[in-house]
């Protein structure tokens, strides 16, 4: 057998070993005999390394004018426009969603890099007018210095660059630690960087586990932002040592979003909507529909497409074109949600429609597959309506009217996405005002945000922050009011008011 290739850190501009001399196998969830490579189980030595390289070329990086970091970063996204497909294949193999949506990942990169780098000539601040004569005020943003990222493994180039690309056009410097499971599409990555010449040591990347490399990043003192998406219980965690430290922490969270679909509905959009958004990713999406709560004149007609819709989508290695459902990313991860199946079974009066667990034969054998799963007649409280499940499985809940529908929407610990299919506009903004959640679409399914607009969530699913669109470059900058006193003499505000 052919020797895995070994993957480095990449710190300070150089490709580089860990201090631990350990390295883990990344293999394909779709087809085990496939060997990624290997990657780097780093630990706080190298994090620390990483950091001071960060630091030192925080010195220059930040001197550099916005519109000129603007550039790198729109070279970034050009080289990524010309690699999309080489990391795409790449992305596939090592997180196993099909190739069309890995090329939306990729897509998505360059949707960043585009729109971060005409930010380079905006990055506004304001000008405001002082109260007293011959005075002069205005606000800027400048810089805050080394920023670590920790990224999931369902996003792999995605997320990474809705955090990687505003932080740095903002002037900071980073290290980012991705996902055990989806190291190489961030290598990649780094090769990006690398090509369109940003300098050395502007981002760093450190490969390992959240328990060595996150968390001797969310302790390194020389760390001033920690920008995380994963679970609410490590988010937590996360929050309780940032704010020991004063640490400013970006979390986006878990998700138990929900489609509506109101008698008036176009049906057949409605359930493709569903069908793309439940089972698009293999489910494994922050964003996906994991309830669909249907009016009840509709519920029959409605669940019979869905259940013969899901029992035809072709489950299978990503790489083949015509595959529309990847397998999950790891054998936990289908283990999970195997359990969720059983509690689902076992919670009174659910129904599974279609589904039922995993695909074992043939060349099934050697992936993590499951079939798409559909459980009816769920309760709003029972555990599969309530708990993010990350898999293809919906639970279907009948309501009798739209304050029903929101009702039960709303009654999650979470408020990522949402959706509504209804052909009356009253009721599309009712719902939009209505509704507790970060996102909302109309006649659209609760997957497929565009990067020019702020994503995010209420309630659990986050705390307070927003990426992409301008409001991120908040979390990446510090405000500085500036006042310039050309009057010559000491003037006292709030003091010498005209009389
Ligand atoms: C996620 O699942 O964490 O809106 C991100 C979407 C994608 C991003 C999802 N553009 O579904």
């Amino acid at each position: 057998m052919a020797k895995a290739k070994r993957y480095l850190n990449f710190i300070g501009g150089k490709w580089v070993e860990p201090a631990t001399g350990k390295y883990t196998e990344n293999r394909n969830p779709a087809d085990n005999d496939d060997l990624i490579g290997e990657f780097p189980a780093s630990g706080g030595e190298d994090v620390d390394k990483a950091v001071q390289s960060a630091k030192k070329a925080f010195n220059d990086w930040r001197l550099v004018p916005a519109p000129k970091r603007g550039e790198l970063v729109k070279r970034v996204g050009d080289i990524l426009v010309r690699r999309k497909e080489e990391i795409s294949q790449v992305m596939t193999r090592e997180m196993g969603k099909i190739i069309k949506e890995t090329r939306g990942d990729t897509q998505e990169g360059i949707d960043t890099a585009y729109y971060s780098a005409g930010e380079g000539r905006r990055l506004f601040g304001q000008t405001v007018p002082a109260e007293l004569p011959n005075k002069f005020a205005m606000s800027v943003r400048q810089p805050v210095g080394v920023c670590g990222m920790i990224t999931p493994w369902n996003f792999p180039i995605a997320i990474p660059t809705w955090k990687l690309f505003p932080a740095i056009l903002c002037g900071n410097t980073c290290v980012i630690k991705p996902a055990t499971l989806t190291p190489a599409s961030v290598a990649l990555l780094m090769e990006v960087f690398q090509e369109a010449g940003l300098p050395d040591g502007v981002v760093n990347l450190v490969c390992g586990s959240g328990g060595e490399v996150g968390n001797a990043m969310v302790g390194h003192p020389d760390i001033n932002r920690i920008s995380f998406t994963g679970s609410v219980e490590i988010g937590r965690k996360l929050a309780e040592k940032c704010g020991a430290n004063m640490k400013r922490l970006s979390l986006e969270l878990g998700g138990k979003n929900a489609e509506i679909i109101m008698d008036d509905a176009d049906l057949e959009l409605a359930v493709e909507g569903a069908l793309w958004g439940a089972f698009g990713t293999t489910g494994q999406r922050c964003t996906a529909t994991s309830r669909l709560i249907v009016h009840e004149k509709v519920h029959h007609e409605v669940l019979a497409m869905m259940v013969e819709r899901a029992k035809n989508l072709k489950v299978g290695n990503g790489l083949d074109e015509r595959v529309e459902v990847g397998p999950m990313v790891c054998e936990d991860q289908r283990r999970t949600v195997l359990e969720y199946i059983r509690i689902g079974k076992e919670e009174d009066k659910a129904e599974l429609v279609t589904g039922r667990g995993t695909l074992t034969e043939g060349d099934y054998a050697k992936g993590y597959f499951l079939k798409p799963t559909i459980f009816d007649r769920v309760q709003p409280g029972m555990r599969i309506a309530q708990e993010e499940i990350f898999g293809p499985v919906l639970a279907v809940i009948t309501i009798k009217s739209l304050e029903e529908a929101i009702e039960v929407l709303n009654d999650t610990e979470y408020g990522l996405s949402s959706s509504i299919y209804t052909r009356d506009v009253n009721r599309a903004f009712q719902a939009i005002r209505d509704i507790e959640a970060g996102i909302t679409y109309i006649n659209g399914p609760t997957i497929g945000a565009e990067v020019q607009l702020p994503f995010g969530g209420v309630k659990n699913t986050g705390n307070g922050h927003r990426e992409a669109g301008t409001v991120v470059y908040d979390f990446y900058t510090e405000w500085k009011s500036v006042y310039v006193d050309f009057s010559g003499r000491l003037q006292k505000a709030q003091i010498d008011t005209a009389e």
